[in-house]
């Protein structure tokens, strides 16, 4: 029974229960309105607790029924109904009321809840925007500033703020239930306050919708729901709460049935699949508590700053004096720019360093769970390390590579125990870069592998396994959404006009000036590689500016110029002119066209990667995309946006 009804002295007790997180149906909409009719056709009933089973209240409507046309009855009815009882339905809360589950919360005309509770209308990360009364009802009961920041802006309620926003009644200490129905029998003795949508509400001064149109504009990157959630919540205080339902309403219809709303409902749920795939579903991984971190240099420093982060004890290791205090001072620097930020306390700044401790070589290693190696991108030199390890580490140590290219199976030739080991492809920078390749040899364990998926759980991390080619998943796809993008240059499309498409579309960089931030030197010395082993590449745009000395930022220039201490790319005609052996006739293609080319570059060897298994799914391959190479979350991944073609094209 998804919504069962208890009888306590007069008091009804209604409780949601629809594992996992007491999602609102289709079944417990129709229950909860049937049930506001009865109870208000039975004289035995004075008062309704609601309240949700478990660990959380209510987390919102089904997302999964999003799909789907809306199916009567309408969430928005159902919580007016609840609203309009004659018998006061009063919401008991314990941890999540979010979304739909906060404005149902709202319904009722009164709130208790324990100091877990928090409040949130995060539809805007689903490209949507609250759609039943959350724009109305909370101005009303908060004040018009706090609730922008809640309906537009992401922000968390926790219960202290909700007590003194007066978004709560009161407190109660666990158990919940007992309190909230004390609580309710005492209210019946008094004069209640009006429902919430009846509540006055005094409209704020111009400035305030100014501020905030600019901040969540400036937030917005581009996606349209938070603009249109402030918009629906100043209709009513404009024009009158039903005209604000209205227009609220209407909004989220359109939303829901939108691209972004959709491409933004394909990532939640990947996200939540990629942290629990089937074939490792109850494999219990091994305890990490110490771990170390071979090589601390731009990723390694970053690796073992997110490990910090994450509550585990590092041991880094350089090869000498200076490699070990940069290493130090690049995460301790970090550490502090977090402090600067408010994000960690100067006392958990020390903690974190408290557990760093650094070697030049291999001492400590013995008491080490995982050792991941971050050293140079050389073969001999990954050997090398591993050999080393494979003498001095537990033999039930977990042993990873975060090399970018290199072939596993080749750094681990010879390795005692090769089923320990695994590759663990963190992206720059990894303390802060949300994407984890795990990257398994046919040696790795179940529980080596299932270890990798639990610690990109405890990092914050998307796990996403990767079978092994060049260049793993996401590498392999950069490389040919470069090629496409030199092939439409060397075509006569101007670099610019191609970067400002891809802008447009919504990365935050186009790939020519991605690749002038990240070096043109990587992939150049990729394919002098490929060369230098008699294979036939030949020479492309990006090979000149190299052999011309412009490897990018770092040098002042690549495909772009960019001045001393700038980093905003200006046009270059020397790089032009390095490269116009390389370009033909000058062609003006038109943005989406350019756009639509990459995409379909990007979704073709996403297709290959499936075709040979390098990838499980293609959500999975749209999950590389958003979280490790900027594509942008509102259009879902390149995969999506190939489904999306087929259907629009269908
Ligand atoms: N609908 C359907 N399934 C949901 C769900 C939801 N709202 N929330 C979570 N799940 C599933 C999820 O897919 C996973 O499934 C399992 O629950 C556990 O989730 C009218 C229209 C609540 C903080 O945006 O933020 O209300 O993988 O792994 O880390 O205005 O889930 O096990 O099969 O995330 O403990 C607004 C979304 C909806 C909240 C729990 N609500 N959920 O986090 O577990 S729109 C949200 C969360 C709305 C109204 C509008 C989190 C959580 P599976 P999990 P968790
Ligand atoms: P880096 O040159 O910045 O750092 C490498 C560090 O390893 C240096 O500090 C060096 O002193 C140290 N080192 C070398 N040999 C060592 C040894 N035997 N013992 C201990 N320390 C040793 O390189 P990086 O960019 O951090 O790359 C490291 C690895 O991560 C490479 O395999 C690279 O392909 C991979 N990677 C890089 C990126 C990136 O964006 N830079 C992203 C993902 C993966």
């Amino acid at each position: 029974m998804t919504v069962s009804v208890d009888i306590d002295g007069g008091v009804a007790i209604v409780t949601i229960a629809n594992p996992p997180v007491n999602a609102i149906n289709r079944t417990v909409r129709e229950r909860l309105l049937s049930l506001a009719q009865e109870f208000d056709g039975d004289p035995a009933i004075r008062t309704v607790v609601l309240t949700g089973v478990g660990a959380l209240f209510v987390a919102g409507a089904d997302i999964a029924e999003f799909d789907r046309p809306v199916e009567p009855p309408f969430l928005p009815d159902v919580i007016a109904r609840i609203e309009r009882a004659g018998k006061p339905w009063i919401a008991a809360i314990r941890g999540a009321a979010l979304g739909g589950g906060l404005e149902l919360a709202l319904g009722c005309r009164l709130r208790v809840a324990t100091g877990t509770a928090r409040f949130a209308l995060p539809e805007v990360n689903l490209g949507i925007i609250p759609g039943a009364g959350g724009t109305q009802r909370l101005p009303r009961a908060i004040g018009v500033a706090e609730a922008i920041r809640v309906v537009a802006e992401n922000h968390t309620v926790d219960a202290a703020e909700a007590v003194r926003l007066g978004l709560v009644d009161a407190l109660i200490e666990e158990p919940l239930l007992p309190g909230a129905i004390a609580f309710a029998r005492e209210v019946l003795e008094k004069t209640l306050p009006p429902p919430s949508l009846d509540r006055p509400l005094s409209a704020p001064a111009q400035e305030v919708w100014t501020e905030a149109e600019k901040r969540i504009a400036s937030r917005a990157k581009g996606a349209s729901a938070p603009l249109q959630a402030l918009e629906a919540l100043k209709c009513g205080i404009e024009q009158g709460a039903e005209a604000g339902l209205a227009r609220e309403r209407s909004t989220f219809l359109s939303l829901r049935g939108s691209e972004e709303a959709a491409a933004l409902r394909h990532l939640f749920f990947a996200e939540r699949a990629a942290l629990r795939p089937a074939d490792i579903r109850g494999i219990a991984p091994r305890p990490v508590a110490t771990a170390s971190v071979v090589g601390g240099g731009t990723m390694g420093s970053g690796i073992a700053a997110a490990l910090l982060n994450a509550g585990l004890s590092v041991v880094l290791v350089e090869q000498d004096a200076a490699g070990v205090s940069r290493a130090r001072d690049t995460i301790a620097g970090l550490f502090e720019a977090s402090r600067r930020r408010g994000h960690i306390t100067g006392e958990e700044l020390a903690e974190r360093l408290g557990r760093l401790e650094t070697s030049i070589g291999y001492d400590g290693m013995e008491r080490c769970d995982l050792v991941i190696e971050a050293v140079f991108e050389d073969l001999a030199v990954k050997r090398a390390v591993f050999a080393a390890l494979g003498r001095i580490c537990r033999p039930d140590a977990i042993l990873a590579t975060n090399t970018s290219y290199i072939d596993p199976r080749l750094i681990a030739e010879g390795l005692p125990g090769p089923e320990r080991f695994l590759g663990l492809h963190f992206f720059s920078p990894a303390q802060i870069m949300k994407l984890l390749e795990i990257v398994p040899t046919p040696e790795t364990a179940p529980d080596v592998l299932a270890t990798g998926f639990d610690l990109a759980r405890r990092l914050g991390k998307i796990p996403v396994r990767a079978g092994i080619c060049d260049g793993f998943i996401g590498n392999r796809i950069l490389r040919r959404f470069r090629a496409e993008a030199e092939t439409l240059v060397r075509g006569g499309v101007p670099i610019a006009a191609v970067d400002a498409a891809m802008r447009s579309f919504g990365f935050a960089m186009g790939p020519f000036e991605m690749q002038d931030m990240a070096g043109l030197d990587i992939a150049f010395l990729h394919r002098e590689a490929a060369r230098a082993r008699g294979e036939p590449v030949p020479d492309l745009p990006g090979d000149l500016l190299v052999r011309a000395g412009r490897k990018g930022q770092k040098t002042g220039g690549g495909w772009y110029d960019y001045a001393p201490g700038d980093r905003r790319p200006q046009p270059s005609a020397e790089a032009e002119r390095i490269i116009a052996p390389l370009i033909g006739p000058r062609k003006d293609m038109a943005g989406e066209a350019i756009v639509a080319r990459l995409m379909a570059a990007m979704a073709q060897e996403g297709q290959a990667i499936l075709e040979e298994g390098i990838a499980a799914s293609a959500a999975d391959i749209d999950l590389v995309e958003v979280h490790g190479y900027g594509f942008p979350r509102r259009r879902g991944g390149p995969m999506f946006q190939l489904g999306r073609a087929d259907v629009n094209h269908a």
